[in-house]
């Protein structure tokens, strides 16, 4: 299966809501905590291309963003697709939500 990152801190709503909608599809991902990490957090910042808010979410090459991001994928029925191949969907060069 495809290497699915998220980075979050502990206390985030949105980062237990998007680890909720991966579990609830049978995902594995791999969590990076990086709450009270200045080094790990830029580094979220310079791989998600200058967001700053946790969750970002990461599933193989592709940046998906943040919770909004996620859902609204799954919404349009691009998340299975992506998790099952790991490409990008036709429009992932938009800019993403805030
Ligand atoms: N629209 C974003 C909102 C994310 C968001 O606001 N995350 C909060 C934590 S729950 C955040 O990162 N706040 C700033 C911070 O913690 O430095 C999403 O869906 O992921």
């Amino acid at each position: 299966m495809i290497q699915v990152e998220i980075y979050t801190t502990r206390s985030c709503a949105y980062c237990l809501a998007a680890k909720r909608l991966l579990s609830r599809k049978g995902v594995e991902f791999i969590e990076i905590d990086v709450g009270g990490d200045a080094k790990g957090r830029s580094g979220m910042v310079a791989r998600a291309n200058g967001r700053m808010t946790v969750p970002q979410i990461f599933i193989g090459p592709t940046h998906v963003g943040g919770y909004d991001d996620l859902y609204a994928l799954d919404r349009a029925g691009q998340l299975d697709p992506l998790l099952a191949r790991g490409a990008a969907p036709a429009d992932a060069d938009k800019e993403p939500s805030a």
